[in-house]
């Protein structure tokens, strides 16, 4: 008989917030459930968390590094030892960097994973600027609106935890599908189950989504998708012109007051009805209920990010919040201290952590989707002449310490205009280098071709717009290695393949994303085959191409240690204790003058330095890249408006389609579409259809969903076929993705219009 025993962890089959109990026979895990005693998650599971071991076991799992034999897609590979797949790839970088320059790497990543702590780093210690990923159009708006007013990257989350016991009494849903059948379990940190709680006990739940998502909300607003800027505006109207705001937070903690209650004078919910298809009266209504049934939160998501107006649109729905008083309330929206002595590995929070300091500053001119002419140095020269900076002398390796000191005090949009003007980024609000354009220059080799690229954790040929690009790209490239558990279409162009390990095979420190609430212990429980986990890929390389003043670590291990050095805990104490907890920051604008780390110290409602980097100073409205109003051409031959894609139940993005227990719930895409739009096009319950754009046609099933307005369609995104042929297992017919080219992009974020495109629907003819 094998020993049965069970060990408490941290899920990580999505960001990760729940706290599982792992069941193990001997060595084997054979199951995972929720954990009762868990904070975060109180006994939550989703289907993707129970099916952990079906990826940890999976037949089809890369379990050891992986060197193309033969051509690219033709599927035939030679297994090498790490050290071998290690060596060569240092070798790689190193001559590519020593015969044409640093920048001649490209490094892409996926969603946010535990390794998110070094991508950036490791670009910034080799030298190069060329680094993308998908922020752009997934929380990074948000987190760039929320520095922008408050200074700080944080974002306020509802404050479903309620630790003086008061939680909402007013919950609004915007553009999150985090709850009710139709959604998924977790995002930004924030547990589905958890939300569920609150929303069960409020007395008002509003819905703002083109879908209806939550059928027992009290309101729904079906909102017409990319128009929340028009939306949020005329909230802001309704409240302040009413006077339904909270004077003591606006009087003493917010700056640009008395210009947002001008700026927003004509924005009335007349005017947001004609955008927005919403009835005024109901904009009235919603904005009247937010603002006087307190404490009241706003859970928000990607139905902001993916659209023409994101910043702006988030800034007005962080001043909604702001000005009603519902900020840093017991039940309205939070941020957490950190847990006493622990660091948070989040990049994005800590400048510092993502490594700026050991980038040379001269090298940024050099990224691929760079407005300047790349090698017109003498500009550079005068943008980093210490004279035009005012410092008397500079040191060239200290450069980003002295700006991040010069611009101290400044403001944070001060230092955002340093990295963006020394890029010469095309988008000044961009985390990442432009992926259509980093795509494009391999294509057209200018401004240059890179001649290698890691890709960590990400399939772009899926996830990414312009797919077609991509794949010629990815079959030009000189050298490639991606990191992954499976051999993903994407992968299929590598010339190597680094298997990653997954949750249930290495140590971990667990800070859940968006917030800081909680850090989470994740114990190495089993190891399958010769995996290994990415942080300690990024160090062994790292140390390979002499990068040590950037990775001190020895291992990962070392790293954890590092971690957890100031709460005095070793890590088996710490995964003894399972979580350590932040407390909810209530009011903490009042005791600490330097919460709001903004110029004014204050809440900025107006941000007159954004003109700097030729942006509103206050929010504004635009219309999405493509609608019946901005191109009417388009929408005359492409009639519905689509959805492209949102986060669905039993897959995380492009993965889990290999995954039986999964795949079983949803075995076909899916397409949703109003029933009577059905009807009018031919088309039965569960068809497979054609969904068309200008750029290309994929099919999907048809789903019937009454929640829905009759000219919008709902398409789901992400999806391969694994169990089909490779090299391409299928990705062509039913990738949402093919259907976005290039087209207008958000001009301060550079976002595609992903929740709203226009297309046509058609029956397949069999
Ligand atoms: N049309 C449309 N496109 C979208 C979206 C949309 O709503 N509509 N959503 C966007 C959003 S929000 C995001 S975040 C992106 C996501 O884009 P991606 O991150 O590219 O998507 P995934 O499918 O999660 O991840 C890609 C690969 O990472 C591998 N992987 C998972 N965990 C690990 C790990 O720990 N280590 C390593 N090395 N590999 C791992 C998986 O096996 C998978 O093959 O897609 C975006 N694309
Ligand atoms: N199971 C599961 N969980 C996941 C993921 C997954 O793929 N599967 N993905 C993870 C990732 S990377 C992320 S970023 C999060 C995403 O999680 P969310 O932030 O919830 O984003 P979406 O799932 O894209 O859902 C967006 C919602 O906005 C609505 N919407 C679309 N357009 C608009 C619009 O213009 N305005 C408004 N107001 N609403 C609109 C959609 O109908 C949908 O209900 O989830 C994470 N969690
Ligand atoms: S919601 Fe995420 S963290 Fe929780 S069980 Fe599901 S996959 Fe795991
Ligand atoms: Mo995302």
């Amino acid at each position: 008989m094998k020993e049965k025993r069970i060990v408490r962890s941290a899920c990580r089959m999505c960001h990760g917030v729940c706290q599982l109990l792992v069941h193990m026979e001997g060595d084997r895990v054979v199951k995972v459930t929720g954990d009762p005693d868990s904070p975060t998650s109180r006994g939550y599971i989703c289907p993707k968390g129970a099916a952990s071991p079906e990826l940890l076991y999976h037949p089809d799992r890369v379990l050891h590094p992986l060197r193309r034999k033969g051509k690219r897609g033709e599927n035939k590979w030679e297994r090498i030892s790490w050290d071998e797949a290690l060596d060569e790839m240092a070798g790689k970088f190193a001559e590519i960097r020593k015969r044409h320059g640093a920048h001649y790497l490209g490094m892409m990543h996926g969603t946010g994973r535990p390794y998110e702590n070094f991508g950036q780093r490791f670009a910034n210690a080799f030298g190069t600027p060329n680094f993308t990923g998908v922020a752009h159009v997934c929380f990074w708006p948000r987190v760039y609106a929320n520095m922008v007013t408050q200074g700080f990257t944080e974002m306020p989350v509802c404050d479903v935890y309620g630790q003086e016991g008061i939680v909402p009494r007013c919950v609004i849903i915007w553009g999150c599908n985090l709850t009710g059948a139709q959604g998924h379990d977790s995002s930004d940190g924030m547990c589905g189950g958890m939300l569920q709680r609150v929303m069960n006990t409020a007395e008002k739940v509003i819905v703002i989504d083109p879908r209806k998502i939550v059928p027992k909300a009290d309101h729904w607003l079906g909102i017409r998708p990319g128009t929340d800027g028009a939306l949020a505006l005329a909230m802001i109207h309704v409240i302040t012109s009413e006077g339904l705001v909270d004077r003591e937070f606006v009087d003493n903690y917010t700056t640009g007051y008395a210009d947002l209650v001008a700026h927003v004078r004509n924005y009335t919910p007349e005017w947001a009805q004609d955008i927005t298809g919403i009835p005024s009266k109901d904009i009235e209504m919603v904005a009247r209920l937010y603002a006087t049934t307190r404490p009241a939160c706003i859970q928000w998501g990607n139905g902001i990010d993916m659209n023409m107006c994101n910043f702006h649109t988030a800034r007005s729905i962080l001043i909604l919040r702001a000005i009603t008083g519902n900020l840093y309330v017991p039940g309205g929206d939070t941020i957490f201290s950190r847990p006493e002595g622990t660091k948070v590995k989040f990049p994005y929070i800590d400048h510092h952590f993502a490594g700026f300091q050991f980038m040379p500053l001269h090298n940024l001119q050099y990224a691929v989707d760079s407005t300047r002419d790349p090698y017109a140095k003498s500009k550079i020269s005068r943008i980093l002449n210490p004279v035009t900076l005012g410092l008397k002398s500079v040191v060239f390796k200290n450069f980003y310490n002295q700006i991040i000191a010069l611009t101290a005090g400044k403001g944070p949009v001060e230092q955002l205009r340093f990295i963006h003007k020394l890029k010469g980024s095309p988008y000044p609000l961009s985390p990442v280098i432009h992926p259509p354009k980093f795509w494009e220059s391999i294509v057209t080799g200018k401004p240059y071709r890179m001649k290698a690229l890691w890709i960590i954790g990400a399939n772009p040929l899926v996830t990414m717009t312009n797919s077609r690009m991509i794949k010629q790209a990815l079959s030009m490239m000189e050298y490639t290695v991606v990191s992954d558990f499976f051999i993903t279409p994407t992968a299929q162009y590598a010339d190597l393949i680094l298997p990653a390990s997954m949750w249930l095979e290495y140590d971990e420190v667990h800070s859940s994303g968006a917030h800081t609430y909680s850090v989470l212990a994740r114990k190495k429980i089993t190891q399958v085959g010769d995996t290994l986990d990415d942080q300690e890929i990024f160090i062994r390389l790292a140390r390979r191409l002499g990068m040590n003043r950037a990775f001190p670590w020895k291992d990962h291990s070392d790293l954890t240690k590092w971690l957890l050095e100031g709460t005095g805990l070793s890590f088996e104490e710490f995964s003894e204790k399972g979580i350590l907890k932040g407390e909810a920051r209530y009011h903490a604008y009042k005791k600490d003058k330097n919460f709001f780390r903004t110029r004014s110290r204050k809440f900025e409602i107006s941000v007159p330095s954004l003109l700097k980097i030729g942006v509103s100073p206050l929010p504004i409205y635009r219309e999405p890249a493509f609608s019946p109003v901005s191109t009417p051409e388009i929408a005359r031959e492409y009639p519905l408006i689509l959805i492209g894609g949102v986060a669905i139940k039993p897959f995380f993005l492009s993965e889990g389609r290999q995954i039986p227990s999964l795949r079983k719930h949803m075995p076909d895409p899916m397409v949703q579409i109003h029933p009577n739009t059905a009807q009018g096009l031919g088309i039965d319950e569960n068809d497979w259809v054609w969904i068309e754009t200008s750029e290309a046609r994929v099919k999907m099933r048809a789903a019937f969903f009454e929640g829905l307005a009759e000219n919008t369609v709902s398409a789901q995104f992400g999806w391969w076929f694994p169990e089909e042929d490779p090299p391409e297992y299928g990705w062509k017919k039913s990738s949402v993705n093919l259907l976005f080219g290039k087209m207008n992009y958000d001009p301060e974020t550079g976002s595609e219009s992903l929740k709203c495109g226009l297309c046509r629907v058609y029956p397949v003819d069999n």
